[in-house]
């Protein structure tokens, strides 16, 4: 069965450069991209993101690395699917911290420990079904994900939004 999952490709990844690389890797699963775009992450959102981690002594430099204050203030957000998708994600992206990852995993070679302690690991990946949903949720909009993964409904709107021009 097809199961999804949120990657995002965090600033460090971006201001490395790292994007093509990154990509390449994860093609090795052979799943589909079915969602992508670029995000300035605010604060708000990132809090939403790792609330979970919110008692952690390091989750204050996380909202900032997050949100770019020490690389580019974007994030690449992607959705992938297919079968096995958040397991076969997880294990080319490699241990959370990356002096422990595998170094022929994305973070294990691309990842560092920062002197203020802070694991810039190039890439996030949901870890179970569970978070990939609430986070998949979170990120994007039914509309920007091209396979009907999770229900929807159709909602009447006034709200202002930009148009080309
Ligand atoms: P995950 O990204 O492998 O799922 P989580 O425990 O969900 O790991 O943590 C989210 C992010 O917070 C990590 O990817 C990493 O950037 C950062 N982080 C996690 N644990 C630590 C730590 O002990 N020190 C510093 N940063 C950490
Ligand atoms: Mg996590």
């Amino acid at each position: 069965m097809g199961e999804q999952t949120l990657v995002l490709i965090k600033p460090d990844g971006l201001k490395k450069s790292l994007t093509g690389n990154v990509l390449t890797r994860l093609s090795e699963t052979k799943l589909d991209i079915i969602g992508a775009k670029m995000v300035q992450v605010s604060r708000e959102l990132a809090e939403e993101h790792y609330g979970h981690l919110k008692d952690k002594p390091f989750f204050e430099e996380l909202i900032k690395y997050i949100t770019g204050e020490y690389h580019k203030k974007k994030v690449m957000a992607l959705v992938y699917w297919g079968e096995g998708a958040i397991k076969k994600v997880r294990d080319i992206c490699g241990s959370t911290n990356p002096e422990e990852a595998e170094p022929v995993s994305i973070r294990g070679a691309y990842g560092r420990i920062t002197t203020a302690g802070v694991f810039e690991n190039v890439i996030h990946a949901s870890e179970n079904t569970a978070d990939a949903e609430r986070e998949i949720k979170l990120w994007f909009e039914p509309d920007e994900i091209i396979v009907d993964i999770y229900p929807a409904a159709e909602v009447e709107e006034t709200k202002k939004k930009r148009r080309w021009a």
